[in-house]
């Protein structure tokens, strides 16, 4: 067994920065679990529109307070600290913070991802901000 802290990924190519997140990638593709883990902030007052169509995902709140709006449907499901979504059906999302405190979110993907996938690859376009 091995033990994976995330001070050790802090600065490293596992922690990603974007405009209105940074992740630190824990567990990745290489790590050979089949499943890729994630430490997410997701900032406050933000809105990132995220579709995964290859991968499904789970998302554990342990901080801050937003929301989830499914593209097909315009439902808006509230999440806070203690809550998991889950994107089942390859959700077209957009994913909100509220203001006052970034999200923390521990983010389980399957398949792993390889840590080399670029925004687009990975579902993940960031709405620009005006
Ligand atoms: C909340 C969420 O979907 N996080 C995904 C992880 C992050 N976008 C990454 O590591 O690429």
């Amino acid at each position: 067994m091995r033990v994976i802290k995330l001070e050790d990924i802090l600065g490293t190519e596992q922690e990603v920065k974007a405009d209105t997140w940074e992740s630190r990638r824990l567990v990745l593709k290489k790590d050979g679990m089949g499943y890729s883990v994630h430490d997410t902030i997701i900032k406050a007052g933000t809105e990132t529109h995220i579709w995964y169509q290859n991968h499904l995902e789970a998302v554990y709140c342990i901080q801050g307070e937003g929301e989830v709006e499914t593209l097909k449907d315009g439902k808006v499901h509230p999440i806070k600290k203690n809550e998991i979504y889950i994107l089942d059906e390859h959700d077209e999302h957009l994913l909100r913070a509220y203001e006052g405190e970034d999200m923390r979110m521990v983010c389980v993907f399957l398949p792993a991802i390889t840590g080399q996938e670029t925004h687009d690859e990975n579902g993940v376009y960031p709405v620009l901000e005006d």
